[in-house]
């Protein structure tokens, strides 16, 4: 059993300013703000004042806790800079809120309301936009526009009532191509007061956020100029395989929330199972709006909510079908060498590079199975090793865990799943017919209508792909 003070010690890397600060923060009546400096999933935080609900489970990330201050919950947002690991072996010098980029995830109950407290600890101004929510205008936290931005070393209060229950965010609305590009953002959950028609009870609640950062090899500050050529692809500020699984019970009712703060879209895929997406950013999809899908398309700026019946045991791919998405940096500026022969081009080179491998000529997988020399900070293009070999993912790639023995309020990486016997997909040994080729000469099949003159034979030489000689 979680409770906030569980999650506060037990979270362990949860740390509060010290004792003297914190008595002067009280008297400054701030509430003290929480930080956390681990990239790991955190177990749900439990309410224990203010009205019940089902937390969310933020992927590699955590919730705020907050002090309720004469019926009104308080948070407090510090925005700084941090250092993020988006996988083990590379750090990036992100922007973020507590510690973290993303930011914690803010969850509240309709109805309730909001004081957020807001520190600006970087090195320019920003402000706080809450991105879906009914609000007054001058809370909107647009700079310039319903507010002064909020300059270095100041701090903001915000402050309305969460009106309407749904999936929400946060991000600055101040130099804000550079400041979402550095990862300032966070989720944000209002939970019904009352059981709603539109939204089902479930059994997991899953959230992350859509983040994409261009970050050269070997470097950890992100580029803030890039506009649409990011190399990084992150849920969370995490790439695979530095993204946790979603480990649920079989049987489960799964809700997964997605919002997307990159600068292009993402078409969120999951395997083994059909889900509805039933809520935006808008509000919960009215039922007779509702199909099943096994991929949604979360565009810029929005916000998708899925639910689903997890009753498919195994070990489920999930992640953006944009399959440069699913790879990390280092893809940029390679010719495409499939079916080019290099044979005698690679031994030359040799001659003069004892190390020199020439990449690509039998597709890319093969950058996955190597291990090719990076700058330091810099991970795989295409890495991961699943139990029957290498995975060759990166970036927006998970895994969706369901187990008949994971305990209910268990979170925790059961491990590969075991298959049942003979529910594998295996290798034919059995004798191999001869393929049937079409016959040469009809020149009308394959097509709607007859060519009007015979084209000229061509015949594209391409060399089979062969032995790993070389290599
Ligand atoms: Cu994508």
């Amino acid at each position: 059993m979680f409770n906030r003070r569980n999650f506060v010690l037990g979270a362990g890397a949860v740390s509060a300013v010290s004792a003297a600060a914190v008595s002067k923060v009280a008297m400054a009546a701030l509430p003290e703000p929480v930080l956390q400096t681990r990239p790991d999933t955190m177990p749900p935080l439990v309410p224990t004042s203010g009205r019940p609900y089902n937390p969310v489970v933020t992927l590699n990330g955590w919730t705020l806790p907050w002090r309720m201050n004469q019926g009104v919950k308080e948070f407090h947002l510090v925005a700084e800079p941090v250092v993020r690991e988006l996988a083990p072996g590379m750090k990036a010098h992100l922007w973020g809120y507590n510690g973290q980029s993303p930011g914690p995830t803010i969850e509240v109950v309709e109805g309730d309301r909001v004081r957020i407290f807001v520190t600006n600890k970087l090195p320019e101004h920003t402000s706080v936009h809450w991105h879906g929510q009914r609000l007054p205008n001058g809370m909107d936290g647009v700079s310039g526009l319903t507010q002064p931005s909020i300059q270095p070393g100041k701090t903001f209060v915000y402050e309305f009532v969460a009106r309407r229950p749904g999936t929400f965010m946060y991000h600055p609305h101040a130099d804000e191509m550079v400041q979402m590009a550095m990862g300032m953002m966070g989720f944000w959950v209002t939970h019904p007061k009352a059981p709603n028609p539109l939204i089902s009870a479930v059994d997991r609640d899953f959230c992350f956020l859509l983040s994409a950062y261009d970050v050269e090899p070997g470097a950890a500050t992100p580029k803030i100029m890039t506009m649409t050529d990011f190399n990084l692809w992150t849920w969370n500020s995490r790439v695979f395989p530095g993204i946790d699984s979603l480990n649920v019970r079989l049987n489960d009712r799964v809700r997964i929330r997605v919002g997307n703060l990159t600068m292009t879209n993402h078409p969120i895929h999951l395997h083994g199972h059909e889900f509805m997406v039933t809520g935006t950013d808008g509000g919960p999809v009215p039922k007779s709006a509702r199909w099943p899908e096994v991929t949604t398309d979360v565009a810029v700026g929005q916000m998708r909510q899925i639910d689903f019946v997890a009753d498919e045991p195994g070990d489920w791919a999930f992640h953006c079908h944009k399959s440069h998405h699913t790879m990390n940096a280092m893809g940029h500026g390679l010719p495409t060498m499939i079916g080019v022969d290099s044979r005698g081009v690679s031994e030359k080179i040799s001659k003069l590079i004892p190390d020199y491998m020439s990449m690509g000529e039998r597709g890319m997988a093969e950058m996955g199975e190597m291990e090719m020399p990076l700058p330091a900070n810099t991970l795989p293009m295409m890495t991961g090793q699943g139990p029957f070999g290498g995975v060759e993912m990166g970036g927006m790639f998970s895994v969706l865990k369901v187990r008949k023995e994971q305990k209910p309020g268990d979170y925790s990486d059961p491990g590969w799943y075991a298959h049942p016997k003979g529910e594998v997909a295996f290798e034919w040994d059995g004798a191999m017919p001869a393929a049937k080729r079409a016959v040469a000469g009809a020149e009308s099949r394959g097509q709607s209508m007859p060519t009007s003159a015979a084209p000229a034979p061509t015949e594209l030489k391409v060399r089979k792909p062969n032995s790993h000689a070389g290599h």
